[in-house]
């Protein structure tokens, strides 16, 4: 009777090891699925460091700026105000360091290509290309040899229109729209600005207090602060948000708090160089209505709709610089968030975009789905938008790899 009851025992506490080791383990995996080229590990952090010593031989390591950390308060007043915030670029924050990482620690290759897609993502692309849904009819150049980061930075600020519907254009001239549309279009001057991507890598990349301190802050759709600030930081000047979230009503867009920070932005896919009568008939997401809602119930908080030229200009560029033929659909709001940073800020600092160190298959930060396409695209050609984020990149692959961060300039900046 004894032997049965210690065995007895024996079994429970085997199970109750056995449990708390699943709760562990279960613990660790949705911390992020991790398959970064090379195991994260200690070792890496030890090249890393003896590389930035000068002990291995991949270039002359300058000693870092210090990061600025000065705050500009922000003020987000209604439509029409401009909104100017600086701190300039100057040099002592700009970072000179070497741009190769050791070999073996890869980053994001701009000349990375479809073959290189999971076959599933292989097949979507060419789906995709068969539909060509938006009636795309492309007769353009298609460039092997890639053009200079400079040329492809004045094709950005020549051909992109960065203008938001305004009450005077047609058809919105009415008097139904009029109370709903600013007079005017945007207008923002800002200083150093941080473009947040949703990524699961965001993840436990403790990046926070490093975004807050930019002068502003985009970020994407439904993507949350609360309870994330330690990795994504709580600072939104601008959210850029498609038109599905906002018509869908399981979005809540309409009565989730977290939309009511900052300036909004809309944008929706149109039909390839449709005018904007045309896309007035025939949007992809019939979002005005909700849009309409929106401004009657916070007519105080800025909320412009992107022109819908803009989209298919970017897309001409991204299809222009590629050799391969590229999905046929918009850009993510990604890569637009990306462009229109550019085009209002001195510098643009992109968090996550390009896949560090932490890369995963988990599809944002804030949710347990799991997706490749969300990093390397179905639908949108994000792997051609990397690829072109990645050419014009002026930071160091070491900061893409070790924080998915990439610096673009300002195009202001850019003298063509
Ligand atoms: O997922 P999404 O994008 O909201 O992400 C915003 C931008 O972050 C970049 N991103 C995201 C995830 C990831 N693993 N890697 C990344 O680089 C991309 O640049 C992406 O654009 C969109 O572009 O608007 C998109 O929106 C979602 C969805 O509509 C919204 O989240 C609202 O629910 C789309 N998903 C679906 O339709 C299911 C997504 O395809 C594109």
């Amino acid at each position: 009777m004894v032997n049965v009851n210690s065995f007895r025992k024996c079994i429970y506490v085997l199970l109750a090891f056995i449990l708390v080791l699943t709760i562990c383990l279960w613990k660790e995996t949705r911390k992020g699925l991790y398959f970064s080229i090379r195991p994260e590990s200690g070792y890496d952090n030890i090249l890393i460091k003896m590389w930035r010593w000068g002990v291995l031989k991949e270039g002359t390591v300058q000693e870092e700026a210090v990061n600025d950390t000065s705050k500009v308060p922000l003020s987000t007043k209604a439509s029409n105000t401009k909104i100017n915030v600086t701190s300039k670029v100057t040099k002592s924050n700009l970072v000179t360091k070497p741009k190769k990482l050791p070999s073996y620690l890869k980053v994001w290759n701009k000349d990375s290509s479809s073959q290189s897609l999971h076959p599933r993502l292989q097949k979507a692309r060419k789906t995709y290309l068969q539909i060509n849904k938006y009636n795309v009819k492309y007769f353009g150049p298609k460039n092997t040899n890639k053009r200079k980061p400079k040329e492809l930075l004045c094709q950005l600020r020549k051909r992109l229109n960065f203008g938001m519907i305004t009450a005077a254009d047609k058809p919105f001239s009415t008097s139904e729209w009029e109370p709903y549309l600013p007079k005017e279009n945007i207008n923002m001057e800002l200083g150093r600005c941080a473009v947040v991507s949703s990524a699961g890598s965001m993840k436990s990349s403790h990046l926070g207090e490093e975004i807050d301190n930019h002068d502003a802050v985009l970020r994407f759709n439904g993507a949350p602060t609360r309870g994330f600030q330690v990795d994504v930081g709580e600072k939104t000047t601008i959210r850029l948000v498609n038109s599905q979230l906002i018509t869908v009503e399981e979005q809540k867009f309409l009565t989730d708090v977290q939309y009511n920070f900052g300036t909004l932005i809309v944008w929706d896919p149109a039909p390839y160089h449709s005018t904007i009568q045309e896309w007035y008939r025939r949007p992809d997401y019939n979002f005005f209505a909700s849009f309409k809602h929106y401004r009657k119930k916070y007519p105080e908080q800025p909320f412009y709709i992107l022109n819908p030229y803009m989209q298919w200009q970017l897309w001409d560029i991204l299809q222009e610089n590629s050799p391969e033929d590229i999905q046929p659909n918009p850009p993510s709001s990604g890569m637009l968030g990306i462009v229109l940073m550019m085009n209002f800020c001195e510098e643009v600092d992109v968090y996550e975009f390009l896949p560090s160190k932490r890369q995963t298959n988990i599809c944002h930060y804030y949710q347990k789905f799991f997706d490749q396409a969300c990093t390397m695209g179905a639908y949108h050609p994000l792997l051609f938008e990397k690829n072109m984020v990645k050419h014009l990149n002026q930071g160091t692959d070491e900061d893409i790899y070790n924080y998915g961060k990439v610096t673009l300039t300002g195009l202001k900046n850019v003298q063509c």
